[in-house]
C-alpha cells in the first residue's frame, strides 16, 4: 500500500492497482460506463476522468495506475463539463423508452444522465426512427442496438473469458458498434446463449429473451390451469442483492414465500432433481467404468456447454452424459409423473422454472424436450415479477417447498457453484462403488475458483481423475488438451459461466469484484448446513425410484431423464 492523496485526503491504495478502484475503495464516486470489475480496462467511454496532478489533460482513472505520492481531485468544473458532453453525446443517439424499457431501474446509463442531470433536449431521436434493427433471432437473447452505449464490455467478455468471439466493434457513420460477424442474427452465429454479454450490459442493450411477461399473463389468467414454478440452486442465493441483502445471503425460504404471494399454486425445487441427475449421472459413470468407456464423460447439466459442444467440437457427443439436466428432468417429471400422481392433464400444468441462466431458455426449446418446461425466468427477471407484485421480499413469512418434488440436499445445493456437480457425483459414486460412507463428505480437492482445476480422487483403490473447468475460455483451453491427447481425465465437469451458475447470464448485474466467491460462500453454507449431504440419501429420491422410476438408468429413467444431442 502506498499513500494517495483524493480530493484533498490522504489514503493509503495498492501501489499499480487502477485509481479508478482506488478511488472507489476510499468511497469517492466515479461515473463509468466502459469499465466492469470482471473484464480488461480500456478508458474508452472517457466518464471516469480525473485531474492528476503534473500530469496535464484529465486522464481516465481505470487506466491510471496508483504511485505512491500521486495527489487526484475527482470534482471540479472542468471534469465535471468534460462528464457531461460525453454524457450529452451517447444521449443524443439513446431511445427514449425508458418508462417501458426492461433494465428500466437498473440501467447504469440511466442512472449517470439522472446524477449529471442530462435533459433530453438534445434527444434526437424516438423509437419510430429505429437506426439499427432489432435482433429478436436468438432463443435466450434480445439484442437492440440502438440502446447500446459503446462501452463494448459485451465483446470483451465474450472474447476473453468466453473465448467465443462472436461479436465485435465496427464502424457505423461516426461510431463503433458492437456486432456479430457477417452482421448475422445472433442465432445464426456460432454463440452458445450463455448471456454474459447481458450481465455486463450497463443498459438495455442486450437482455435475456424476456419471459416475464407470459409468466404474469399465465398468473393472471389461470383458468383451470395450475401454475409452478420449479427453482434453480443458485437463484436462492443471488436473488438477495436484488433486495438489498448483502451478496452470499441464503434467501431460500423468502423466496418460496414471494413464489406464492405472485400466486404459483406449486413451488417445487431443482435441487430435488439435481439430486436425481447426481444419482443418475453417477451410476452411468460407474457403468462406463465398467465397460471402459468413453472417457473423458462430461456432465451435461450446462446448457450452454451442450452448445458450445454441438457447435464446435461435435466428436465428443459420445462422451456427454446423455442425463438431462435438473431443469429438463423437473419438466418431464411435472408433466409426466406429477400429472399423473394429481390427475390432471399435462396441457394443464404451466411450468416455470426459475434459473440464473439464459441458455435455458434455449433449453426447453430443444426438441426432445419441448413442451415439457413452459417459461424460465432468470434470476433478474424473477425479481422485477417479485417488484411488480409488490413483494416485501424480507419481511415476508419463510415458506418451504412443496412435496413430493421439492426435497433435498446439500449436494445439490452445490450444483450452483463451479466443481459442485462434480463433487456430488462423486460423493454418490464412491458409496454406490464402495458400500462404504466417505472418509469426508467435503471434497475440497474439487473446490475453488480457478478456470481449469484437476485432482485424482481414490475410490477404494480406483484412481479417478476428475478436470473441472469455468468460463468458456477456460473450457476451450481444457477441450484443446482432452482432443490433443494432453489429458486422461476419467471425469470432466463444465461450466461455461465463470464460478459456474452463481456467476449466469441471468444472475443479478454486479460490478463487485468479489461476487463469485461471496455467493458461492452462500451455496457452501447451504450445503454445510443440511443434515443430508449426499444426492442417494435423499428419501423422496428413493420413494420416486420406488413409485416410478424403478431403478437409476431403468428403461422409463432412460425415457423421461436421459437425452441425446446432435451437431
Ligand atoms: Fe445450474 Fe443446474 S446447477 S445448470 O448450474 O444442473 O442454470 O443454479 O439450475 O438444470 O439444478 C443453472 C444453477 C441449474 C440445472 C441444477
Ligand atoms: Fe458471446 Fe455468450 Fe453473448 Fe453469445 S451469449 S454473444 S457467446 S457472451
Amino acid at each position: 500500500m502506498v499513500p494517495i492523496t483524493i480530493n484533498g485526503r490522504r489514503v493509503e491504495a495498492e501501489e499499480g492497482s487502477s485509481l479508478l478502484e482506488a478511488c472507489e475503495n476510499a468511497g469517492v464516486f466515479i461515473p463509468k460506463l466502459c469499465y466492469h470489475p470482471a473484464l480488461e480496462s480500456v478508458g474508452t467511454c472517457r466518464l471516469c476522468l480525473v485531474d492528476v496532478k503534473g500530469m496535464g489533460k484529465l486522464q481516465p482513472s481505470c487506466m491510471t495506475k496508483v504511485a505512491s505520492g500521486l495527489e487526484v481531485v475527482t470534482e471540479n468544473p472542468e471534469i465535471l463539463e468534460a462528464i457531461r458532453a460525453n454524457l450529452r453525446l451517447l444521449r443524443s443517439r439513446h431511445p427514449n423508452d425508458c418508462m417501458t424499457c426492461e433494465v428500466n431501474g437498473r440501467c447504469q446509463f440511466q442512472d449517470l444522465l439522472y446524477r449529471y442531470q442530462i435533459e433530453d433536449k438534445y434527444d434526437k431521436m424516438s423509437r419510430i426512427e429505429r437506426k439499427e434493427e432489432l435482433d429478436l433471432s436468438s432463443p435466450s437473447l434480445v439484442r437492440d442496438m440502438d440502446k447500446c452505449v459503446l462501452c463494448g464490455r459485451c465483446v470483451r467478455v465474450c472474447a476473453s473469458i468466453q473465448g467465443m468471439n462472436i461479436l465485435a466493434m465496427v464502424n457505423r457513420g461516426s461510431v463503433e458498434i458492437p456486432e456479430t460477424v457477417f452482421e448475422l442474427p445472433l442465432n445464426s452465429t456460432q454463440c452458445i446463449n450463455c448471456g454474459q454479454c447481458a450481465t455486463v450490459c450497463p443498459v438495455g442493450a442486450i437482455i435475456e429473451k424476456p419471459h416475464i411477461h407470459d409468466v404474469v399473463d399465465a398468473l393472471k389468467h389461470k383458468d383451470d390451469r395450475i401454475i409452478i414454478a420449479s427453482t434453480a440452486p443458485a437463484v436462492r442465493v443471488a436473488i438477495s442483492e436484488e433486495f438489498g441483502l448483502a451478496p452470499g445471503s441464503i434467501s431460500t425460504g423468502h423466496m418460496v414465500a414471494a413464489l406464492r404471494k405472485c400466486g404459483f399454486d406449486k413451488v417445487f425445487d431443482t435441487n430435488f432433481t439435481a439430486d436425481l441427475t447426481t444419482v443418475e449421472e453417477a451410476n452411468e459413470f460407474i457403468a462406463r467404468v465398467k465397460t471402459g468407456g468413453p472417457f473423458p464423460m462430461f456432465t451435461s447439466c450446462c446448457p450452454a456447454w451442450i452448445n458450445m459442444v454441438e457447435k464446435l467440437y461435435p466428436e465428443l457427443i459420445p462422451n456427454i452424459s446423455s442425463c438431462r439436466s435438473p431443469q429438463a428432468m423437473m419438466g418431464s417429471l411435472v408433466k409426466t409423473f406429477y400429472a399423473k400422481k394429481i390427475g390432471v392433464a399435462p396441457e394443464k400444468i404451466v411450468l416455470t422454472s426459475i434459473m440464473p441462466c439464459t441458455a435455458k431458455k434455449d433449453e426447453i426449446q430443444r426438441e426432445q424436450l419441448a413442451g415439457d418446461t413452459d417459461y424460465v425466468l432468470t434470476t433478474r427477471e424473477l425479481a422485477k415479477l417479485f417488484r411488480l407484485n409488490d413483494v416485501n421480499f424480507s419481511s415476508l413469512e419463510e415458506s418451504d417447498f412443496d412435496s413430493p418434488l421439492g426435497l433435498s440436499t446439500g449436494a445439490a445445493a452445490i450444483f450452483g457453484a463451479t466443481g459442485g456437480v462434480m463433487e456430488s457425483a462423486l460423493r454418490t459414486a464412491y458409496e454406490t462403488i464402495t458400500g462404504k460412507d466417505l472418509p469426508s463428505v467435503d471434497l475440497n480437492a474439487v473446490r475453488g475458483l480457478e478456470g481449469i482445476r484437476d485432482a485424482v480422487v481414490d475410490v477404494d483403490g480406483l484412481k479417478v481423475k476428475v478436470a473441472i473447468a469455468n468460463g468458456g475460455a477456460n473450457v476451450r483451453k481444457l477441450i484443446e488438451k482432452v482432443l490433443a491427447k494432453e489429458a486422461d481425465y476419467h471425469f470432466i465437469e463444465i461450466m461455461e459461466c465463470r464460478g459456474g451458475c452463481v456467476g449466469g447470464g441471468g444472475e443479478p448485474k454486479s460490478m463487485d469484484k468479489d461476487i463469485l466467491p461471496k455467493r458461492i460462500g452462500g451455496i457452501y453454507k447451504i450445503d454445510h448446513d443440511m443434515k443430508m449431504r449426499k444426492a442417494h440419501q435423499n428419501p423422496a429420491i428413493k420413494e420416486i425410484y420406488e413409485e416410478f422410476l424403478e431403478k437409476p438408468n431403468s428403461h422409463i429413467a432412460h425415457d423421461l431423464l436421459h437425452t441425446h444431442y446432435h451437431s
